[in-house]
């Protein structure tokens, strides 16, 4: 697992420094959600690729921006599934965006998975790592490496709330609940990246982040094995929750494709509680 960490590390510097020199316009292709490729995004999945090619213990990798399983090696044990650059459509407006990595072993479920980290490209770059029976480890680079920072906790109540999904195509229950964090004095905290948003509230000692299903996207955007398990996994492990719309555990999620998505809620226990009570969805 070390070499995996480590290579995630080099990934780090290799990307950020390919958001920062390389063109920011379109490929010619699409992703398997349907979405144009940026020439970033399929850039950063190849940095990916070669990075892990020669690392022995990986057996396969699911990438966002392509269909299918890339097999590497036979005898590895962890297949990692990955968003390269998530938010990439904010580079353009020089917004932070980030990677998301899913480390699993066996049957690509929940459940199954053993690690995940995450970096952000901002100001700074800095990296999250989640283990078992740990809390996340914040790590910043300082020059060309990573500093350690500490470790990551989120509070039992926090400030933040940031909510995805177009506002015209919310459920009432939704609005009701959303509405309801705001008369409670929380405050609006959304980018369109994932990363930075999770990674703020996170940060910030907690919140609610959510992306609900919506009458246009019943089944939300977020996709369950590159997006929301490993951020499931991390929020958890800080001490918060992660749920779905009925409010079951979103590392019990067992996609039947690799880029299903589902409807998601990362918060703090209190505001996850509250979503509880007004979805009425049992304790
Ligand atoms: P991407 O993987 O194509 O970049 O899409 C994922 C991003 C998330 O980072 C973000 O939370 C979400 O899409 C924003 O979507 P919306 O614009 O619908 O709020
Ligand atoms: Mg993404």
């Amino acid at each position: 697992m070390k070499t995996i960490f480590e290579t995630i590390k080099t990934i780090a510097f290799e990307i950020d420094n390919a958001i920062k020199t390389s063109d920011l316009g379109y490929s010619n292709s699409e992703n398997s959600s349907g979405e144009d490729q940026l020439k970033l995004d399929v850039q950063s999945d190849i940095i990916i690729e070669k990075a892990f090619a020669s690392v022995s213990v990986v057996k396969n990798l699911v990438s966002e921006e392509k269909e299918g399983v890339l097999e590497l090696n036979d005898l590895g044990t962890y297949t990692i599934c990955y968003d390269p650059l998530d938010g990439s459509s904010l580079v353009d407006v020089n917004l932070s965006v980030g990677s998301i990595f899913g480390i699993y072993e066996g049957e690509l479920k929940g459940s199954n998975l053993v690690a995940s980290a995450y970096v952000v490209y901002g100001p700074r770059i800095e990296l999250v790592i989640a283990e078992h029976n740990q809390k996340p480890v914040l790590y910043r680079a300082v020059g060309n490496t990573f500093k350690e920072i500490g470790t990551v906790t989120l509070g039992k109540k926090g400030k933040l709330n940031a909510p995805g999904g177009t506002q015209a195509h919310w459920s009432d229950v939704h609005k009701k609940y959303i509405d309801a964090l705001f008369s409670d004095g929380y405050r609006l905290r959304y980018s369109g990246g994932m990363v930075p948003d999770l990674h703020q509230i996170l940060l910030k000692g907690g919140g609610m982040f959510s992306y609900p299903g919506t009458t246009d996207k019943p089944n939300g955007k977020l996709r369950q094995l590159f997006e929301v398990i490993p951020f499931a996994f991390m929020y958890e492990q800080a001490g918060g929750q992660a749920i779905d719309d009925k409010g079951m555990r979103l590392m019990e999620l067992v996609p039947s494709h690799p880029h299903d998505t589902s409807p998601c809620f990362f918060g703090s226990n209190s505001e996850i509680l509250k979503l509880k009570e007004l979805y009425g969805m049992k304790n």
